[in-house]
């Protein structure tokens, strides 16, 4: 134990923290990495563009070319991220190698089964979600498609997701979380906003038909305010997948990138958790009209941490990451956004939550206020590289040289 570490749990213990006991909390955290920042969201089953109102920019060198170097990457970001990790898998990772490309209606799970023996390896679950962009179909709407053929071909990919969803929480032990997300929407005034909700809905109803355990399988709803080309109208709004969620006992996702710039996801946690059992993030980092920027250890991030640890809803929240910067390093930009979200939760945990909603209800407010403001100054740092040590991951001075080193290393001969 660093000498560092000591004085730091001195310093906690004069606010009642427990710091040793916030390190062991965190550790058991699982915090899903989505592998999507690797490539751009490219994907193995088609090198076409990315499509749904996303993007990508920037061509940093080193994207991996095959699923081998995809995965060395996968397994390199791994080994800098501390804590309990699940790794967030869309459905165009699938594998065809062995027996032939199949399409996105027809993918089963032995065409996952590359990603099962890599969490096995690495003891980690696994999350899924069905691909509704980047593909021939997904050129209009998706499952709110005016076309019943689009619709149903959409319709049997949730359906085929649902059961390799199933094949991942019964092959590796842990839950999995499946999040249905499209960028289904309009880049003009629409002349039919309800028309095209009511298809969604009917999809949406067919695909959680599909049979699953409910306790294994947790099928979210991911909302959207507005994407790139879909500027005017956005099917699956914030409204619909709430009461959507709501209305069919699943779990709603909010995207810290997906509302108005001065909406707050940390304002909503406690609501949702109010009225659902669970909750699902993607923590992000929006900047203007992007909602995807690699997430820095930052105040809205501190405050969603916050609203998780002292609701005490740390067993209740799916927390995954969701991001894509092509114009950096990639593994770096992967481990970075994780480490930082790492950083909110801990600060939450160091917290003297109890007293500071103490003084809220007994409207001491000047004192909430000296207090929130004199924890800003704890020695965060010295408890994160415990815990960093703690966990065999570099430290925060040392893991970019680990970044940089692969960089040259493996990276630079792609
Ligand atoms: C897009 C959504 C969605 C995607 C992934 C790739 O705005 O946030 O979650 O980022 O499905
Ligand atoms: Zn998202």
């Amino acid at each position: 134990m660093s000498e560092r570490f000591v004085s730091a749990k001195n310093w906690f213990s004069r606010y009642g923290v427990d710091a040793e006991a916030a390190v062991t909390k965190l550790a058991e955290v699982p915090v899903s990495i989505h592998c999507w920042q690797l490539d751009d969201v490219q994907g193995f089953d088609s090198d076409g563009p990315l499509t749904g109102g996303i993007q990508t920019t920037g061509n940093y060198p080193g994207k991996p070319r095959t699923p081998d170097e995809f995965f060395q990457d996968l397994e390199k970001t791994l080994s800098l991220i501390p804590g309990t990790k699940k790794i967030n898998v869309h459905a165009n990772y699938a594998l065809f190698e062995e027996d032939g490309f199949v399409d996105r209606d027809r993918i089963e799970p032995r065409h996952f089964k590359r990603w099962v023996e890599f969490a096995k390896k690495h003891h980690v679950g696994l999350d899924f979600n069905p691909t509704f962009f980047s593909h021939p179909k997904a050129d209009g709407a998706t499952l709110s498609s005016t076309d019943p053929g689009i619709r149903d071909f959409w319709i049997e990919h949730g359906k085929a997701c649902v059961r390799i969803s199933n094949y991942f929480a019964e092959e590796t032990g842990f839950p999995c979380v499946m999040n249905i997300w499209t960028g289904d929407g309009l880049k003009d005034i629409p002349a039919d906003r309800l028309g095209p909700r009511k298809r969604y809905l009917e999809s949406i109803d067919a695909i959680i038909a599909e049979p699953h355990d409910p306790e294994k399988v947790y099928i979210t709803v991911e909302s959207k305010v507005f994407g790139i080309g879909v500027e005017s109208y956005t099917v699956g709004s914030a409204e619909f997948t709430l009461l959507y969620a709501a209305t069919r006992n699943i779990t709603p996702l909010m995207d810290n990138g997906h509302y108005h710039p001065t909406e707050m996801v940390s304002d909503k946690i406690s609501s949702l958790l109010l009225y659902f059992d669970k909750i699902a993030l993607h923590v992000t980092r929006p900047v203007r009209w992007d909602s995807d920027h690699v997430v820095r250890f930052d105040d809205e991030t501190t405050e969603i941490a916050k609203e998780i640890v002292r609701n005490d809803a740390l067993g209740r929240v799916f927390i995954a990451t969701d991001y894509f910067d092509a114009s950096i390093n990639r593994v770096g930009a992967l481990a970075m956004g994780v480490r930082n979200l790492q950083k909110a939760l801990l600060t939450a945990l160091l917290l003297p939550n109890a007293e500071l909603k103490t003084l809220q209800d007994e409207g001491r407010f000047s004192e909430l206020f000296a207090c929130q403001e004199a924890m800003k100054m704890m020695p965060l740092g010295d408890v994160w590289e415990e815990y960093l040590e703690r966990e065999g991951v570099p430290s925060e001075a040392d893991w970019y040289a680990a970044v940089l080193d692969y960089e040259k290393t493996v990276l630079a001969e792609r």
